[in-house]
């Protein structure tokens, strides 16, 4: 039998959490035969939710759940963990600077930066969920840097899987039918929604999206639109922001990473730049990425148009401002 893996959740008691520390207990994210024991960390004020999780996770009777920690103290939290989903952080609220909210999250993912750093397994893989996710992920990799930037990625998959779903929509094909989609940059508004490398499987072969949907206008306008907007969207329905399909898409992130992507597959990830696509070097910038032996590689050699050109250049340009807002928040 495998020994189990440690899975962080922090924010454990918010609605994403609660959405997604059972998909981890089921195996969806490390696989049907992977045991796991949950560590989840919320703050004070949020410890007896915390712990109304804990005890429906024990009723739930998981066979691959081999133990819960759920605790306030971030140390405790971190110690030995294999894997870091960092869900918890600070919401924008109405009324709030952009500065203020960057300031909170700021000095939280600093602190959980070096309870990361000092306490988790050496090769713990850390996704960040919580927003402003590439910014706080950034932090995190700046303050834990004993811990190697290729395992640290913010959460973009979420955009990438709402632009399969509208691609699937619109042909109306199967959503696994469709790959290669690519969500570049800042998971905001900003963020590019890229369909010019995306295919369809078809019975005659695998075709360009661009091909079958046989509208530009469409694909240069409102399907970009609606996937950046999305989120917004989720919230003007549910009156919550998107938290199953957020919990999912942490999953699909989790495993591609560990267990590889299918040969001939990219996903998106936020990843530390290096540069690639004169993308500013020392971002987390989203990117096409394949995954193999738990690590992602950057998907090289992709044409990038005039026009996708101009939308990674200001997801980009908003990131560094996102970037010396963060820092400003540090003196
Ligand atoms: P909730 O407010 O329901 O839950 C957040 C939880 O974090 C709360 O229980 C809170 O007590 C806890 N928390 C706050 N500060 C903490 C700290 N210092 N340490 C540990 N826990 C702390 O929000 P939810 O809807 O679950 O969303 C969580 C985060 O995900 C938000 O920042 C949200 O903006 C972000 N999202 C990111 C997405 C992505 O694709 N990257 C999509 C969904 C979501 O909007």
């Amino acid at each position: 039998a495998k020994e189990p893996v440690r899975v962080l959740v922090t924010g454990a008691a918010g609605q994403i959490g609660y959405a997604l520390v059972p998909m981890i207990a089921r195996g969806v994210m490390l696989g049907a035969d992977q045991p796991v024991i949950l560590h989840m960390l919320d703050i004070p004020p949020a410890a007896e939710a915390l712990n109304g999780v804990k005890m429906e996770l024990v009723d739930a009777a998981f066979p691959l759940l081999k133990g819960v920690v759920a605790t306030t103290d971030v140390v405790e939290a971190c110690t030995g963990v294999n894997i870091a989903i960092m869900v918890g952080g600070f919401p924008r609220k109405e009324g709030m600077e952009r500065k203020d909210v960057m300031s909170k999250n700021v000095s939280i993912y600093k602190s959980q930066a070096s309870a990361l750093e000092q306490h988790a397994s050496p090769n713990c893989k850390v996704l960040v969920v919580a927003n402003p996710a590439n910014t706080n992920a950034l932090i995190l990799k700046e303050f834990a840097p004993s811990i190697p930037a290729q395992n640290i990625t913010c959460l973009t998959r979420l955009d990438h899987n709402r632009a399969l779903g509208q691609i699937s929509e619109r042909l109306n094909v199967q959503v696994c039918d469709v790959k290669n989609v690519i969500i570049w940059g800042n998971h905001s508004s900003t963020q590019y929604p890229d369909v010019n490398h995306a295919t369809v499987k078809t019975p005659s072969g695998e075709k360009p999206v661009r091909e079958l949907v046989k509208d530009d206008g469409w694909l240069n306008g409102e399907f970009i639109t609606t996937v950046q907007q999305r989120g917004a969207a989720i919230i003007k329905a549910r009156k919550l922001s998107s938290a199953l399909s957020a919990a999912s898409a942490a999953c699909d992130h989790i495993r591609d990473w560990v267990l590889g992507t299918p040969e001939g597959t990219w996903v998106s990830m936020g990843v530390y730049s290096d540069g690639s696509y004169n993308v500013p070097a020392g971002l987390i910038y989203s990117f096409p990425v394949t995954c193999c032996n738990g690590e992602w590689t950057i998907v090289q050699g992709l044409a990038i148009d005039e026009f996708s050109r101009k939308k990674l250049d200001l997801t980009g340009a908003e990131l560094s401002e996102e970037k010396e807002l963060a820092y400003s928040c540090l003196s």
